[in-house]
């Protein structure tokens, strides 16, 4: 028997890449919902997404997995608790380049975490030359809110990393559902 399809949510601020990756790495043409993009100030780029994104991955091991994106900006909040609906894990995208990337990842962890906490990996695009520093201090400010959660260094364009977020997340879905089972 195939097992049941999983559903992963992609949220993060305004352009972390939501659209990009799940674009990247979908099977199928994607919903998109995007308009012109009226702030600018927010993120130097054309479009951004107003409802949701949507798409779906055939895996090599004959899983697929349907994939939602949120919309960044704080004005569609109320969607990310609909999006997040029954989703198995979350993939939480951060521009490591931002200056208020720390409040970025408080702001996403808060809205984002359930008891039981939901399998979540954070990916950081846009890292600068001295990424460590950067990733340091997101693990540091993830020991300190008792989340150690995987950080991975990621360049949303590229269809790999956005694989290797995915892959990360299905191997800490099975651990949660070995560890439900088994307790
Ligand atoms: N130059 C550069 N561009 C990047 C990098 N990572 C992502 N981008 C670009 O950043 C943009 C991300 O845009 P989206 O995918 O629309 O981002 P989003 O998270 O869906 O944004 P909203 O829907 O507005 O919340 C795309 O144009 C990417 O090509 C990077 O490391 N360097
Ligand atoms: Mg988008």
């Amino acid at each position: 028997m195939n097992s049941p399809e999983l559903k992963i949510v992609f949220t993060g601020p305004m352009g972390a890449g939501k659209t990009t990756a799940i674009n990247q790495i979908s099977d199928e043409p994607c919903v998109s919902t995007e308009v012109a993009n009226n702030d600018l100030q927010q993120c130097q780029k054309d479009t951004t997404t107003t409802g949701l994104d949507y798409g779906y991955v055939n895996l090599p091991d004959g899983n697929g997995v349907r994939l939602y994106g949120t919309p960044g900006q704080e004005r569609f909040r109320f969607m990310w608790p609909i999006i997040a609906t029954n989703a198995a894990g979350i993939v939480l995208l951060l521009n490591g380049d931002h200056p208020e990337l720390e409040d970025h990842l408080a702001l996403y962890l808060d809205a984002f975490t359930t008891n039981p906490p939901l399998p979540l990996v954070i990916g950081v695009g846009r890292l600068p030359d001295n990424d460590f520093h950067v990733i340091d201090a997101l693990h540091q400010q993830l020991a300190n809110r008792n989340q150690p959660l995987p950080v991975i260094p990621i360049d949303v364009r590229n269809r790999d990393d956005v694989l290797l977020l995915i892959d990360t997340l299905l191997g800490q879905i099975e651990a949660s559902n070995l560890e439900f089972a088994h307790g």
